[in-house]
């Protein structure tokens, strides 16, 4: 595989160089008298300015390879979020606004930014076309534009989410996350419904950690109690079959929730929000279940941008379609992928990009330099479940849902601790903004570069 994936990248690399003219230019303009603006090149175009493609385009800075405008980053937004502090907004620690930064404000000046949309991948020419019309071509792309959260996935839910007289919140995107601990403030006595879609989805414990904080919230308002009657009651309706997809921090949490006398709804797939109703599918899809709440949490179905799933790079299920350990792309040699919007079989968080990053970093260069790419990455990823306020669950694994704790020696990472809140709360945020996004921040591995 090594030997044939230095040809791909040889070939990839002389194609570049070859058809920088872009094939519109050979084909059309002397057939017509509109301009065309000539594609500009970069060594490497990465798409996506969010956690991943912060990280990568400011390691490959790092390594002094690369000078003023080697490098080009395409993005149509104005704003970064630090989406992992969005359940602590839900929860009331935090503001959406102290999250988010101007994204240029985050980009070295030695970056070309392409504050526009991706329309088109055209791999065999290594060319993209931007919303604007304008083309870049390459040498090495890298896509990692994250994925789309669709509120439309569920029959009602936009309106639900709109209406301000509702309590249906959700605090996956930054238009409903602000909405999410008012509605909380405001129970005090009925029925809250948290749940959690069948499929992809980023950060997949986000959904019971905004409800355990909310079960807290209650708890000390004294509206909600683990036994008898209580003002509050909780139900937590997955579509997963188990709490959580690891077995080791699905057995706490299981734990945790018949402690804490929380209904759980296995396997049930919202589908429609109708007034004061939830309808789920259940089972095998075919029976619907309905349930009356006062409060709901919904986390919507989330997928694929449009045009990475349409185009050359995805596989069936729309993702770029990287090797698990290389991250380089199975067809492409000059194309790689990290992040939500890869096909990595791991969960999907920001603690994944820190290892990631090293590994897609390290491997395009050796590709550049025609060597053996790593198979580097083992699928570390991290989810810190807050389970109350002041404590977190520090789940960490690889692979095959295998734990990967970095402090293992000391602690049991399964017990939820105080030390790993404030890692949450207060330390990840700073390194995130401070070291992450610049490059010098390397997850469990410390500091880097
Ligand atoms: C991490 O580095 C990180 O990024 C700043 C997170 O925030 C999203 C995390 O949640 C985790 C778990 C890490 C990993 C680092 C350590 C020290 C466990």
């Amino acid at each position: 595989m090594a030997a044939g994936s230095h040809l791909i990248a040889k070939r990839a690399v002389s194609a570049a160089r070859s058809s920088w003219i872009p094939a519109a230019h050979r084909t059309f303009a002397t057939a017509s008298d509109l301009p065309v603006s000539p594609a500009k090149n970069h060594k490497i175009v990465v798409v996506g300015g969010g956690a991943a493609g912060l990280a990568i385009s400011h390691q490959l800075l790092w390594t002094k390879k690369f000078t003023q405008d080697d490098i080009a980053i395409v993005d149509p937004a104005e704003w970064h979020h630090y989406q992992p502090g969005w359940t602590l907004v839900g929860g009331g620690l935090k503001t959406k606004d102290e999250l988010k930064r101007p994204l240029r404000s985050l980009l070295d000046p030695k970056l070309r930014f392409y504050n526009h949309a991706v329309s088109t991948f055209a791999p065999e020419d290594n060319t993209i076309t931007l919303g604007d019309g304008s083309r870049l071509t390459y040498d090495q792309l890298v896509v990692v534009p994250g994925i789309k959260v669709d509120p439309f996935s569920i029959k009602g839910l936009p309106e639900a989410l709109a209406d301000k007289d509702s309590n249906v919140s959700c605090i996956y995107t930054y238009e409903t996350v602000d909405k999410v601990f008012p509605t909380i403030q405001a129970l005090h006595k009925g029925r809250a419904i948290f749940t959690q879609p069948a499929g992809v989805l980023k950060c997949a414990g986000a959904p019971q950690k905004i409800m355990w904080l909310a079960l807290d919230h209650w708890k000390r308002a004294g509206f909600y109690k683990n036994t008898g009657s209580s003002p509050i009651e909780i139900t937590f309706a997955t579509g997963l079959p188990v709490m959580f997809g690891v077995p080791k921090y699905s057995a706490a949490l299981e734990a945790l929730r018949q402690e804490r006398g929380v209904e759980g709804l296995f396997a049930h797939d919202l589908v429609e929000v109708d007034g004061d109703k939830a309808v789920f599918a259940a089972g095998d899809g075919k029976e619907k279940v309905s349930r009356r709440f006062d409060l709901m949490h919904v986390v919507p179905k989330m997928g694929p941008h449009a045009f990475v799933k349409n185009s050359p790079l995805a596989n069936p299920a729309g993702f770029v379609d990287v090797d698990d350990a290389t991250l380089r792309h199975k067809k492409y040699g000059n194309v790689w992928s990290a992040g939500d919007a890869s096909s990595l079989p791991t969960s999907k968080t920001a603690a994944a990009i820190t290892s990631q990053a090293p590994v897609l970093v390290g491997n395009i260069l050796r590709a550049m330099e025609a060597k053996e790419v790593e198979p580097a990455y083992d699928g570390y990823t991290s989810c810190p479940l807050t389970t109350e306020y002041g404590k977190v669950m520090l789940a960490e694994f690889k692979y095959g849902g295998v734990p990967k704790e970095t402090f293992a020696k000391f602690v049991d990472q399964a017990t939820p601790r105080r030390a790993f809140y404030h890692l949450k709360k207060d330390f990840f945020p700073w390194v995130y903004y401070n070291h992450m996004v610049k490059g010098t921040w390397g997850g469990p591995k410390g500091w880097i570069n």
